[in-house]
């Protein structure tokens, strides 16, 4: 439907519809390589262009998130270019709903004068920059240099802060399973067929063809549990429990690997002498799990070792307890206690290679103020990763007067942060820009000015380097480029940038191509750019090998003992301790009528930006989507049957939703797909559908790093409307 609508303006109008399918079968097809935007995987494709529009879509061959395949969101999304309901040109706020289209120079003018004004009057540290993460920060940082602002904070306290911040403490940097080659996976809030990478399902598919062990803790029967050998079903918020029970049964029965840790580990008095008492049988009764499956499962694990490894997680746990980081430890210590790292088929680091830079003239530095949410500084949030950065505090910061100017880039905490009542408070700004590429619900609410980009397909970016989150040994480098012509009047970031940075007195640092980006950057690897142009994404030789890594020619890590520590000594403010111990979640269900709110990804959705894809939408509807699961025991006592209307209730909202009642999930919960609950008007396939679990969550801050703690929650549960 939209692609018939989006053709005829590319055909001149007096054309038949037969003339035009003639013309359009006979026109010759183009193959370009770019890559995906559904989400941070970034997966290398294939666009199919046919009389100027995009004709179909596949995975790349070789990049390594992909290999051939790309998720239903990847071949959804590419139709989204021609959605009605893209902002088609720059928008100035009129009324509280209201817009007007104005021109970019008109756009550019206004905002370089309201920017000048506020910095003036407040100072560089009045002007936060908050975006997704990765894909700006680049470009920001030259602006916010120039501005003499501190202030780049990132949406990822939403997401995986915990794992991030503990790693390079404790080990010195990340480590990724290798499925592949491993005998025994133990998944604790992954789930890798809903939270979708395509080539780690390949990479499982094989493990287990070869007769490796696949065991999935979680609350809920998740897709990756349907091919598990073994689903435990935990009480929610107690995996830090489970863990020190698994570390326990693994030292108290011998079975770790007593050299690695002779070697290679700091601090294992110190996290024994906390946590002998944390036997399986004390773990069973905080996480509902058996003691002899406990220790069942260290020793199958132990057996398999070092073949063996505790994925090392994204979202699912580390972004959503008060005892997240903890958990986050845990995660080193158990897989140290393996004595898996740097060896195959348990952990691995990534591929890495050196990329080159353009030199360009940067803004002269000027002295900063500290950061406006304290992330990273002494007294405050000092754990917290200062790149990171805690953005749900920012709409109490603009509300204190503290934040002036905010420039929000492909970024939508209305809807992906907590609480969007309170997150409405960003209003108040004297100037907000939003940089989407929709209508969401931050533009809508809050942006004095909206300035779209290009969507994906139509623009060039920076290569990147491809890793993270499963292993290959091959460094690859892959290029997302225009596949066509922007179909509205948008433009990419660099550019909107750029005509910004020309009202502020800042072009000569914003004075370079993408193009020109690129070859520097592929400059050291020794191939030209029309290389990288026609294949889309370069394999190069391997750089990932078994063994611990060297400095100065002994084995040791980035750490200060050159060790992995579990004992790590920042950490110890505030009451905490250097080494994991136990720590309950902060709320828990008491009454009969009361649940943890808990959430996850469905495999047809990302976050919510996917929700307003008519395509993808009808996948919701084909499955009732949208429902809320429910444990049939406890629905029972509630008199709630499969598909009744229920109340869910917290103090922060009160929501009506269908029920899918079920044995596949704990009791103590329940749980909620977190795609939905759009409220933006202007986004119409999306507006109304469903819930969304930020609605009922509190703005709050776990305190080590910084995360929103998203299933610190209990609701209410009640049949019908009341
Ligand atoms: N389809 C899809 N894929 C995606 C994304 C997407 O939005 N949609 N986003 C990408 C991004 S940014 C991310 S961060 C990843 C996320 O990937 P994941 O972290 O795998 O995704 P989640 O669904 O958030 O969480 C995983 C599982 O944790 C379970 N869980 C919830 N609470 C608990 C608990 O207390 N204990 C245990 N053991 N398990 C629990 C949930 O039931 C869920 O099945 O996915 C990436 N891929
Ligand atoms: N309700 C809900 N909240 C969540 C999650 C969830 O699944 N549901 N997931 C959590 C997790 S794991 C994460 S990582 C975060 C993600 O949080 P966000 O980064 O806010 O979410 P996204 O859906 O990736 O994209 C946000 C906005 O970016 C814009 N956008 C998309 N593509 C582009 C682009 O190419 N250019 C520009 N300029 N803008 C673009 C869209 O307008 C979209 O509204 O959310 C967290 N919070
Ligand atoms: S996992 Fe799917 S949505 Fe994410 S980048 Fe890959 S193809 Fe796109
Ligand atoms: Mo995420």
């Amino acid at each position: 439907m939209a692609a018939a609508a989006g053709a005829i303006s590319v055909v001149p109008i007096h054309f038949s519809l037969r003339e035009f399918s003639r013309a359009a079968e006979n026109s010759p097809i183009k193959r370009i390589p770019t890559l995906c935007n559904g989400c941070s995987n970034m997966c290398g494709m294939y666009v199919y262009v046919k009389n100027g529009r995009i004709w179909k879509t596949e995975g790349h061959p070789i990049h390594m998130k992909s290999r051939g395949r790309i998720c239903a969101r990847g071949h959804g999304m590419v139709i989204d270019v021609y959605n009605p309901d893209r902002v088609t040109q720059p928008m100035k706020r009129i009324g509280e709903m209201e817009f007007e289209p104005i021109s970019w120079e008109q756009a550019f003018k206004e905002i370089g004068e309201k920017l000048n004004s506020v910095i003036e009057q407040y100072g560089g540290d009045s002007f936060v920059w908050m975006e997704h993460g990765v894909r700006g920060k680049h470009y920001a940082d030259i602006l916010l240099e120039f501005l003499g602002s501190p202030n780049y904070i990132t949406h990822y306290a939403t997401c995986f802060t915990s794992k991030t911040n503990v790693w390079p403490k404790m080990v010195g940097t990340n480590l990724y399973g290798d499925h592949e080659n491993t005998k025994y996976m133990l998944f604790v809030g992954r789930n890798f067929a809903g939270g979708i990478i395509p080539n780690g399902m390949n990479q499982i598919v094989k493990a287990k063809e070869k007769g490796a062990k696949l065991v999935v803790v979680d609350p809920r029967h998740c897709e990756l549990a349907i091919l598990a050998d073994e689903w435990i079903p935990i009480r929610p918020g107690t995996d830090l429990a489970f863990f020190l029970a698994i570390a326990n049964t693994l030292i108290t029965e011998r079975l770790y690997d007593r050299q690695f840790v002779a070697n290679y580990v700091e601090g294992f008095d110190e996290f024994w002498q906390a946590n002998k008492l944390c036997t399986p049988e004390w773990a069973e009764e905080i996480t509902d799990v058996p003691a002899d499956k406990i220790r069942q499962t260290a020793r199958d694990m132990a057996k398999a070792a070092p073949r063996a490894f505790l994925e090392t997680g994204y979202h699912g746990l580390n972004a959503h307890y008060i005892n997240s980081v903890q958990q986050a430890q845990m995660n080193v210590v158990i897989n140290a206690l393996l004595g898996n790292m740097f060896k195959k088929g348990g952990l691995l680091p990534s591929a890495e290679i050196t990329l080159g830079s353009l030199d360009v003239e940067k803004p002269p530095e000027k002295e900063k103020g500290p950061r406006v949410d304290g992330a990273g500084e002494a007294g405050k949030y000092a754990t917290v990763e200062a790149g990171r950065g805690i953005p749900q505090l920012v709409p109490q910061l603009v509300d204190e007067g503290k934040v002036k100017a905010l420039f929000i880039y492909h970024y939508n905490p209305l809807r992906t942060g907590p609480d969007p009542e309170y997150q409405k408070k960003m209003k108040k700004a004297d100037l907000v820009v939003s940089i989407p590429i929709d209508w969401n619900e931050t533009s809508l609410y809050v942006a004095d000015y909206i300035l779209p980009e290009s969507y994906f397909l139509e623009r060039t970016e920076r290569p990147l380097l491809c890793h993270g989150h499963i292993t290959h040994p091959y460094p690859q480098v892959a290029w997302r480029q225009k596949v066509i012509e922007p179909v509205h009047d948008t433009r990419p970031l660099l550019d909107i940038l750029k005509g910004i940075a020309a009202e502020i007195g800042a072009m000569e640092y914003f004075d370079f191509t993408v193009e020109q980006e690129a070859a520097a950057m592929i400059e050291p690897l020794g191939i030209s750019l029309d290389r990288l142009k026609d294949a889309g994404c370069l394999e190069f030789p391997a750089s990932v090998e078994e063994g611990m890594p060297k400095i100065r020619g002994n084995p040791a890590l980035r750490t200060p003992s050159g060790k992995v520590e579990f004992s790590v000594g920042i950490y110890k403010v505030n009451g905490f301790s250097g080494v994991p111990r136990w720590i309950p979640p902060k709320v828990n269900p008491v009454h009969e009528d009361e649940f943890r709110l808990i959430h996850g990804k469905q495999p047809w959705h990302s976050h919510h930006v996917t929700s307003n894809n008519p395509y993808l939408m009808a996948i919701t509807e084909d499955y009732n989507g949208t429902w809320i699961w429910m444990n049939r025991s406890r629905a029972e006592k509630l008199g709630i049957k499969n598909g009744d209307l229920i109340t869910i209730e917290s103090e922060k909202a009160k929501k009506q939703i269908n029920v899918k009642v079920t044995e596949l999930l704990h009791p103590d919960c329940v749980w909620i797909p977190s795609a939905y609950g759009g409220f933006s008007k202007k986004a119409r396939t999306a507006y109304g559908v469903g819930l969304n679990y930020n609605d009922f969550l509190p703005a709050m801050v776990e305190p080590i790093a910084g995360s929103v703690m998203g299933q610190e929650v209990i609701v209410k549960v009640r049949k019908g409307v009341v």
